[in-house]
């Protein structure tokens, strides 16, 4: 079953946003396996914005991520890596379709409220870098007829 990495980012933290996030995840269907809240160091925003590291928003984006607590999440269930993205919606939260999260709740860029991997490829390594394997847990939802056939 295919997993995804999810990060709310100190914005979603900060604003109360946590509930309302999860929340969503939950009632589309997709199942908790890894969920923990935690300060982000420097070393690991570095790795996982790696790919960003020439770009001119880097230095602000690490500064961003580490300056206030983060809940780190992994999800499972069929498609869930470009099902969450599209939940998610668009990186500018201005171009975001309303009823995504970013279109329901940022403005701007810099403060897009939550971070999804883009790739099934990108959802393994990210899961590796922020959760060590005892810490993602599976288990057997009893609603799982209600949402698969
Ligand atoms: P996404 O988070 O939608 O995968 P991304 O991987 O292109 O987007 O960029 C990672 C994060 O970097 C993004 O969530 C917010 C920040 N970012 C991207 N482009 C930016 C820009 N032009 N100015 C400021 N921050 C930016
Ligand atoms: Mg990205």
């Amino acid at each position: 079953m295919e997993r995804t990495f999810i990060a709310i980012k100190p914005d979603g933290v900060q604003r109360k946003l946590v509930s309302e996030i999860i929340g969503r995840f939950e009632k589309k269907g997709f199942k908790l396996v890894g969920l923990k809240l935690m300060k982000v160091s420097k070393e690991l925003a570095e790795q996982h914005y790696g790919v960003h590291k020439e770009r001119p928003f880097f230095p602000g984006l690490v500064e961003f991520i580490t300056s206030s607590p983060v809940v780190a999440i992994v999800l499972e269930g069929d498609g869930v890596v470009a099902s969450a993205r599209k939940i998610i919606g668009a990186t500018n939260p201005l171009a975001s379709e309303p009823g995504t999260i970013r279109g329901d709740f940022g403005v701007n860029i810099g403060r897009n409220i939550i971070h999804g991997s883009d790739a099934v490829e990108t959802a393994q390594s990210e899961i590796a870098l922020w959760f060590k394997d005892e810490e993602l847990v599976s288990w057997d939802p009893t609603m799982t007829a209600w949402i698969y056939e």
